[in-house]
């Protein structure tokens, strides 16, 4: 089964939009994991899988959380991976890219090695350097196209030929999908851009949208904006907000909450 395949799948299957994002992170999670556990950070993601697997389409795993942790973090991340039902989309967020030779290798690298069925890269270097991701046929790879944070417009704002540089990546995105495995990447926290870039992509293109939660972004303009003509083709992603709901003993009913809240609010506005 493809990605697209798989995406429509499990969001038919439990009624979802949402992604978890597995930042695990030695400062926020729970402290008695460390006294009880000689494998706290994989027992914390154990444990979110099993309280969230019936409720979400996706898990990302940010790279800079496990590569920040040495060997060990390599460790987690495969054995996270492993861990996520075959039926879940597992997005690796390494927002990746180089030149084509260099590039080729962190696309095998995050496909074969590691397994993703979705990456995160970059646009910056044009074509040939994100021609090797493409070239896994039955993956997705979501190009940067307007990110979430405050500096985003110093640079996808600038103008070009007098529309901005996001647009220019959205239509260079829609001429790449010639495999029909590109994705975009766009912060929730800017939902006038979300609607310009929904608007050039078409319906056939996955949007990957964080910046729900701790950042602040809206859910409704998110879903309106963000989804296609079916409210679907989208992948809502919340890390701290969820992962962190509680940072205590029981954390994981807490975070289970928040995912129900949070499902549920996605899709009272895909109704
Ligand atoms: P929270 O703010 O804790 O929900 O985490 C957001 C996650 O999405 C982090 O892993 C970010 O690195 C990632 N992200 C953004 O926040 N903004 C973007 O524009 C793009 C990404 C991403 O590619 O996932």
């Amino acid at each position: 089964m493809n990605f697209k395949e798989k995406l429509e799948k499990i969001t038919d299957r439990n009624n979802s939009l949402l992604c978890v994002g597995l930042d695990i992170d030695e400062d926020k999670i729970p402290k008695y994991l460390f006294q009880k556990s000689k494998t706290p950070f994989l027992d914390f993601n154990k444990e979110i899988i099993d309280a969230t697997k019936d409720l979400v389409v996706a898990y990302k795993l940010n790279m800079a959380f496990y590569e920040v942790l040495g060997k060990e973090g390599i460790n987690i991340l495969e054995k996270t991976i492993e861990y996520i039902p075959n039926e879940i989309v597992v997005i690796i967020d390494g927002k990746r890219n180089d030149i084509g030779n260099t590039a080729r290798k962190y696309a095998k690298s995050l496909f074969e090695t590691f397994n993703a069925d979705a990456v995160t890269i970059n646009p910056y270097l044009g074509k040939d350097g994100v021609f090797p991701f493409l070239e896994y046929n039955d993956k997705c790879s979501f190009i940067l196209c307007r990110t979430s944070n405050p500096s985003a417009i110093d640079i996808q704002d600038v103008k070009i030929s007098g529309k901005p540089l996001y647009e220019l990546v959205a239509n260079k995105i829609k001429e790449w999908n010639k495999f029909g495995n590109c994705g975009a990447v766009v912060g929730a926290t800017y939902p006038s851009e979300l609607k310009i870039i929904r608007e050039i992509l078409g319906d056939e293109i996955p949007m990957l949208i964080p910046g729900i939660g701790a950042q602040g972004g809206d859910v409704e303009k998110t879903i309106k904006y963000g989804t296609n003509k079916n409210k679907k083709n989208a992948i809502i992603n919340s890390s701290r907000g969820i992962i962190y709901a509680n940072p205590k003993e029981g954390f994981s009913k807490e975070s289970r909450n928040a995912a129900i809240s949070l499902k549920e609010k996605i899709n009272k506005y895909r109704k």
